[in-house]
């Protein structure tokens, strides 16, 4: 067994020998620690086959291998980012001889960008962090730590682009990889807010784009309940829309939750008639959300015998378009300044 773990080391140190860059070191760091398949996982997962004095033995042996490799994988990141930031300032500069932009043509903010930073402010008034996360990710974030293996149908609802000839990276389809990054990066409790872009393989229509924006909400706590989700989702919603807000719960179904829900709103562009928005239902689902699963708290490295949490993607493009009375998801990117001007 020391030999299996020595073995490792020994590959590990070789493959990090060539990482050249961050992605290929998330890609190592995939190779010997992927939950499901990672090599040091795998090893140590044979350890429950062992007797307990043996278990014991090399189980204290295993953590100290994998305190020592997960150390360098930590101190060569922190050699690439500062790597990165030397090769910036060599490259960038700034022309303080460049005329100013005349002040009538500086634009203004884009509808998106005024509910985005009007639900940061909301949310940071009641504790919560904003964080941000890569749009380029990984598919042990984006899917696997999210407790959704490969042959999973979920990735089928999800479906997005994949980097060509590297199965390994994805446009993220939703913002919730963030969830296990702020656990790794902060532990427990934690109050977090992602808002970010995100990338669907979708036919448009009215309220789909293939590219659009979701506010990730993530809080991890001791005594956390149903009725403490639903106080905020209905907060946030009427904190945005300044009106009271008419909510149903339905359950929804997302590997990472248990239980999981769809929040839907009475649609605010007809009315609840029907409409374009609303896909003619008078009901817009707008705010998914539930219990963070076990497995997942498992992954961010909580024990989730102590930790419970719960987790919300607000579709916050469709929520601008509640706010505003927008009936084409569409208009956003179309580039008509017509549209545009109207903020
Ligand atoms: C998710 O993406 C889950 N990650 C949400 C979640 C987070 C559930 C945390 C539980 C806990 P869903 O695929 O339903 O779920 O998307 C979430 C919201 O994003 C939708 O309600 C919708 O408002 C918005 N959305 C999804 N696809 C699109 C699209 N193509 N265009 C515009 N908005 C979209």
């Amino acid at each position: 067994m020391k030999e299996q773990f020595e073995q490792i080391k020994k590959d590990f140190l070789i493959a990090l020998d060539e990482v050249k860059d961050t992605l290929m070191l998330e890609e190592l760091e995939q190779r010997f620690f992927s939950r499901r398949s990672g090599e040091m996982t795998t090893v140590m997962k044979n350890l429950k086959d062992l007797s307990n004095d043996a278990r014991k033995e090399f189980g204290q042996f295993a953590n100290v291998v994998k305190k020592e490799l997960q150390g360098m994988i930590s101190e060569r990141s922190e050699e690439l980012k500062g790597q990165a930031l030397a090769e910036l300032e060599k490259k960038e500069t700034i022309d303080v001889t460049q005329p100013a932009i005349p002040a009538e043509k500086i634009g203004h903010m884009h509808p998106m960008s005024i509910i985005n930073k009007e639900l940061e402010e909301l949310f940071t008034s009641m504790g919560f962090m904003v964080l941000d996360g890569p749009e380029l990710e990984s598919d042990y974030y984006a899917f696997e730590t999210l407790n959704i293996p490969s042959h999973h149908p979920a990735r089928e609802s999800m479906d997005t682009f994949y980097v060509k000839d590297n199965p390994h990276w994805v446009m993220r389809p939703h913002t919730s990889p963030v969830q296990v990054r702020a656990m790794h990066k902060y532990g427990a409790p934690l109050r977090t807010v992602v808002p970010g872009r995100c990338f669907r393989n979708e036919a448009t229509d009215g309220n789909h784009e293939h590219t659009f924006y979701q506010m990730e909400g993530l809080i991890i706590d001791k005594d956390l309940s149903i009725s403490n989700l639903i106080g905020i989702m209905k907060g946030l919603l009427e904190g945005i829309l300044k009106k009271e807000v008419e909510v149903r719960l339905r359950p929804g179904h997302f590997p990472f939750v248990e239980p999981g829900f769809e929040l839907d709103m009475k649609c605010f562009v007809c009315g609840g008639d029907g409409c374009s928005a609303c896909k003619h239902s008078g009901w817009v689902e707008i705010i998914p959300c539930g219990l963070v699963h076990p497995h997942v708290i498992k992954a961010g490295g909580l024990d989730p015998e102590v930790w419970g949490g719960f987790a919300f993607g607000l579709g916050s493009m469709r929520l601008v378009m509640q706010r505003y009375g927008i009936e084409d998801i569409r208009h956003f990117m179309s580039g008509d300044m017509r549209f545009l001007n109207q903020f």
